[in-house]
């Protein structure tokens, strides 16, 4: 059993399932854990059960992130009622399946990003949020970066108008745990599994926090994809692969290893963006940059608790970029953790997001990002790959009004 927290057994309860126990999974159980111990959540939070294929394996992860049962069959969360949470931490592929079953039984739904593989998948899911929201279901996508304090400050920054007019967005999200070509063919690399590569792992990241950020949203892009590496050898357990590759035991990659793309944003300003997994020596390296014409702040997620802020309204001779420490207890967050200068850490991100998550469940306030934000960001990943493949053109994003 979980340990109860006995100052809180007057509470109404709320049952956790989780599917899936891999980075992702145990982020979410981390968060699951600590996050009623730190803010007073208005619901108990009870770790149900965690579900995965392998007995074996999703028994010792159930055992060792705090859950207090398992399950080898997601379906069965849907039939629980001690459940009335289903949080995805699975591949992409299994995202809508998952989502739609659990908010057609009736189940709060968290999903991580992206919200689906396609553009289809998401509108599915969307339809399915909006419908169960009217039987008071509620739903969210897991874009954990903006609940860091220091994102979440940027833009308070910038709708507080400290900013001015957004002229510029700098965006990119580098990484390189893939240069090595005999890394092998990852369910990440596959297009089956994972809808596309660095473009809907991580720049679904810097597309939805830089409009998080600005409060402004996408309407057009020029995009550029790349594959460097071809083919790699088949991961060690990948009997469903092995078939296909052949007895060479290497498989295609089938997503890009890079995707570099131009912007528009609808209130004006013009952006870069970068998503790579092949920028070597880079290794969660998410930097922000956004520039107005009253000042600039910049955001990296390899210093967190940051944030440099130029205010261009001061006398020139006193210009420069100032780090301000995101530690005060007037933060967002920052109250429940530390006296100021002391750090939070990447798993923060995901324990505001429960709080948040869990308050708006059971106060039936605000929810972002939600299923139709998600979808959002999905058809800007389409309008990035659409323009790739026509060798850079200039490609409205659908919805966006334009
Ligand atoms: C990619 O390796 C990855 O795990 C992403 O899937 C996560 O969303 C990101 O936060 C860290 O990197």
């Amino acid at each position: 059993m979980t340990s109860r927290d006995p100052a809180r057994e007057d509470l109404p309860e709320l049952g956790v399932g989780l599917v899936g126990y891999a980075f992702m999974g145990a982020a979410h159980s981390h968060a699951w854990r600590t996050a009623g111990r730190f803010f007073n959540l208005p619901m108990s939070v009870r770790m149900r059960a965690l579900c995965g294929r392998s007995r074996e394996r999703v028994a010792a992860a159930a055992s060792r992130l705090g859950w207090s049962s398992y399950e080898t069959d997601w379906k069965q969360l849907l039939a629980r009622d001690d459940i009335q949470l289903v949080d995805v931490c699975t591949p992409g592929g299994s995202h809508a399946e998952i989502a739609i079953a659990a908010l057609a039984a009736g189940k709060h739904v968290i999903c991580e990003k992206p919200l689906a593989n396609t553009v289809a998948e998401a509108r599915a899911m969307a339809s399915a949020a909006r419908s169960a929201a009217g039987r008071g279901i509620r739903s969210m996508v897991g874009f954990n970066y903006r609940r860091l304090p220091a994102a979440t400050f940027a833009r308070d920054l910038v709708a507080a108008g400290k900013l001015g007019t957004i002229r510029h967005v700098r965006a990119h999200y580098l990484q390189d745990w893939i240069v090595d070509p005999e890394f092998p063919l990852v369910w990440r690399l596959r297009a089956e599994e994972a809808g596309s590569g660095a473009l809907g792992d991580i720049g679904t990241h810097i597309i939805d926090l830089t409009q998080f950020i600005t409060g402004q949203h996408i309407t057009g892009v020029s995009g550029l994809t790349e594959t460097f590496v071809k083919d790699r050898p088949l991961p060690a357990e990948s009997p469903g692969l092995s078939a296909a590759a052949g007895a060479a035991g290497r498989g295609l990659v089938t997503v890009d290893d890079a995707a570099l793309f131009l912007a528009r944003f609808d209130d004006g300003a013009v952006a870069t963006f970068e998503a790579t997994r092949f920028a070597t020596g880079r290794k969660n390296g998410l930097q922000i940059e956004v520039n107005g014409d009253r000042g600039s702040l910049q955001f990296d997620v390899e210093r967190l608790n940051e944030l440099q802020y130029l205010d261009a309204t001061e006398d020139p001779v006193m210009h420069g970029f100032r780090r301000i420490m995101v530690t005060e207890p007037s933060h967002p967050y920052a109250a429940a953790w530390w006296p100021p200068g002391h750090a939070l850490g990447y798993e923060h991100s995901f324990i505001h997001q429960v709080k948040d998550l869990v308050e708006a469940v059971a106060n039936g306030g605000d929810l972002a990002p939600s299923f139709e934000d998600g979808l959002q960001v999905q058809l800007v990943l389409d309008a990035v790959q659409r323009s790739a493949a026509s060798r850079g053109e200039w490609t409205v994003v659908e919805g966006s009004g334009l």
